[in-house]
């Protein structure tokens, strides 16, 4: 094992920094920083040291018990009392030290005092507001956590909500399949619709005596059985997702159905309230004195415990069981409350489907309203349109309308924004159309200041509308551009601009925290598809989704709203 001295040091370093979080002696921390550092310092590698026999006590700051502790790492290229700290304290604390600015004292003052464990904690922590409670988190500070966080989003390995969902689907309709087996339901993230999810978690109620895990290894699309028990599995299939199947009895279903949803922290905060109030909640019921109360449905174990039904989307810990608990839960949205979509493209420029074919399929979906929003001028790319070119258009839309009754094609444009903040069309070209869908489209990196200042420029023309895809992140693939959401929120609500949650499975952008931020901020959204063909207006779905998550209700979203109060909210001037 060639482990160099760096790598020592990082050891040392991650062990001084949990046992700072976890109050450790502050002697001990310190041994292992200064360990750390003359280690990273040594002119000579430790392997080299001990292949010529040295004695590593003799160096600086190392005494016999860390001497030997090198001696491990280099021999088997890792440090068992780390593992040990580790199985003691979240495991996302360590994602949290790896956060620019974070040190091992910010992590613990939030650790300590508001229970943040993990990066979606600070997130929330940080767009809530309540992070300013912790002593050393000021407006600057935060800022610059703000930034990092959200360029540094999710690079890691999940799986889109779409891809799984496509994973699922032929899996569960075979479990349904197996003899003896009553339900079969998606639990975890999948089922509380996060974007992305790491692995599926599937929930089959039936007798326990059924040989539903014999009925799995037999699936053909299993690559590899990771354990396999009686009432719990995990597979791995060919596609490389992992599964956890639980089976479970009818009569615990629903509390092993809430269990298995999670969030785990919705968990845990729901297990406490019960407890509090004498219950003891676990994934086989609800109990009070070993009699169950509760658990053949979720409905039975939120009402017992005296609480609304909270929808999955929900289960995140952010308020909810208060909420429930107070009858004030939103009145989520849902996908029959959209009337229209609002971003649209056709072959005109880079969409598959004419003008007609994706009016048709919006009727089909029984849409009343449908925009048309092709690319500008600028986007030479997608083949973008000139000022000709949309006039033309706008005529075709006319022309059609004309034939249609009960429906309406609205006239509008995906423009871009200029870096100068200008738009790619003039006021007399724009003042045409029923309302606009203003994106960016290059120069993502300016910076923070430039980024938002262009934006809330754009924002000054009377002709802006709808802020589209406002992040510009590509989920696994490109991280959001810099910019202050709140500023940019804060200014579409001034000038009565909105913005949208784009709906397209990549995209998901606004993400569920700033739905919820423009929610409290009372800016407006809309929910739209960005659809390129026919089958993209399906999308919507996802939106929906995702804005669910964000505790939105019909009255957050204008595309929820009759056509003549739409056109209402797009007239600035
Ligand atoms: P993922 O897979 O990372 O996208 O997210 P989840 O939420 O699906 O997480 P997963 O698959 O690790 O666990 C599924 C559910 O099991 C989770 O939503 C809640 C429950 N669960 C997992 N670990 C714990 C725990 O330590 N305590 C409690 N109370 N519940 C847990
Ligand atoms: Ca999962
Ligand atoms: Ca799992």
């Amino acid at each position: 094992m060639r482990v160099n001295n760096a790598e020592i040091a990082r050891l040392f370093e991650r062990v001084a920094d949990l046992l700072e979080i976890e109050d450790a002696n502050p002697f001990r921390v310190r041994a292992y920083r200064n360990a750390a550092r003359t280690i990273r310092g040594y002119s000579l590698s430790m392997v080299e040291l001990l292949k010529q026999g040295k004695d590593l006590s003799e160096l600086r700051h190392i005494g016999d018990d860390l001497a030997e502790k090198i001696q491990e790492i280099v021999e088997t290229g890792d440090l068992p009392i780390l593992r040990e700290i580790e199985a003691h304290t979240p495991a996302s604390l360590g994602d949290l030290l790896n956060v620019p600015g974070l040190g091992p004292k910010r992590v613990k003052a939030l650790y300590q005092q508001l229970d943040i464990c993990s990066i979606e904690d600070l997130r929330r922590a940080v767009y809530s507001g309540k992070i300013y409670t912790v002593k050393g988190f000021g407006e600057a500070t935060v800022r610059s956590i703000i930034n990092r966080l959200d360029r540094s989003r999710p690079v890691q390995r999940r799986t889109k909500w779409l891809d799984a969902e496509k994973t699922a689907r032929p899996l569960l309709r075979y479990l349904n399949k197996c003899k003896g087996v009553k339900k079969v339901t998606m639990a975890g993230s999948f089922r509380r619709c996060k974007e992305t999810v790491r692995d599926l978690d599937i929930l089959v109620s039936a007798k326990l005596d059924t040989s539903v895990m014999q009925h799995l290894s037999n699936y053909p699309e299993v690559a590899r059985v990771i354990s396999m028990g009686e009432t719990r599995s995990t597979i791995l299939l060919d596609d490389g997702m992992q599964v956890d199947v639980r089976v479970i009895a009818p009569e615990s279903y629903g509390a092993a159905l809430m269990y298995l949803t999670g969030s785990k922290y919705h968990n845990i905060e729901l297990r406490t309230y019960a407890h509090n109030l004498g219950f003891k909640l676990n994934e086989y019921g609800l109990f009070r004195n070993a009699k169950q109360l509760a658990g053949e449905t979720e409905y039975d174990v939120y009402s017992t415990l005296g609480l609304s039904y909270i929808e999955p989307e929900l289960r995140e810990n952010t308020g909810e069981i208060i909420a429930a608990q107070t009858k004030s839960l939103p009145q989520l949205i849902n996908e029959t409350d959209i009337r229209g979509d609002l971003h649209c493209h056709t072959n005109a420029t880079d969409g598959h489907a004419s003008l007609k074919s994706m009016v048709n399929s919006a009727r089909k979906k029984g849409y009343e309203y449908i925009s048309i929003n092709d690319h500008s001028q600028r986007l030479t790319v997608a083949h973008g349109l000139d000022k000709a070119r949309l006039l033309q258009q706008l005529k075709e839309i006319d022309q059609l309308n004309s034939e249609l009754t009960n429906f309406v094609i609205l006239k509008s444009i995906e423009v871009d924004i200029l870096e100068d903040g200008s738009l790619d069309f003039p006021d007399s070209i724009l003042k045409q159309l029923d309302f606009t869908v203003c994106a960016i489209h290059h120069k993502f990196n300016l910076s923070e200041k430039k980024q938002t200042q262009r934006i809330i420029r754009a924002m000054d023309n009377p002709y802006f509308n709808i802020l589209a895809h406002p992040t510009g992140r590509l989920i696994n693939q490109r991280a959001a551009y810099n910019i202050n959401m709140r500023e940019i929120m804060l200014a579409a609500k001034q000038r009565g601009c909105v913005l949208e949650l784009n709906a397209q499975p990549e995209r998901l952008d606004l993400d569920d925290i700033h739905c919820k931020l423009a929610k409290d901020l009372g800016v407006k959204l809309v929910i739209s598809t960005d659809a390129h063909s026919q089958e993209d207006l399906d999308s919507m779905r996802l939106g929906i989704n995702q804005a669910r998550r964000g505790w939105l209700e019909a009255t957050d979203v204008l595309n929820t709203l009759p056509l003549t109060q739409l056109k209402r909210q797009f007239k600035r001037i």
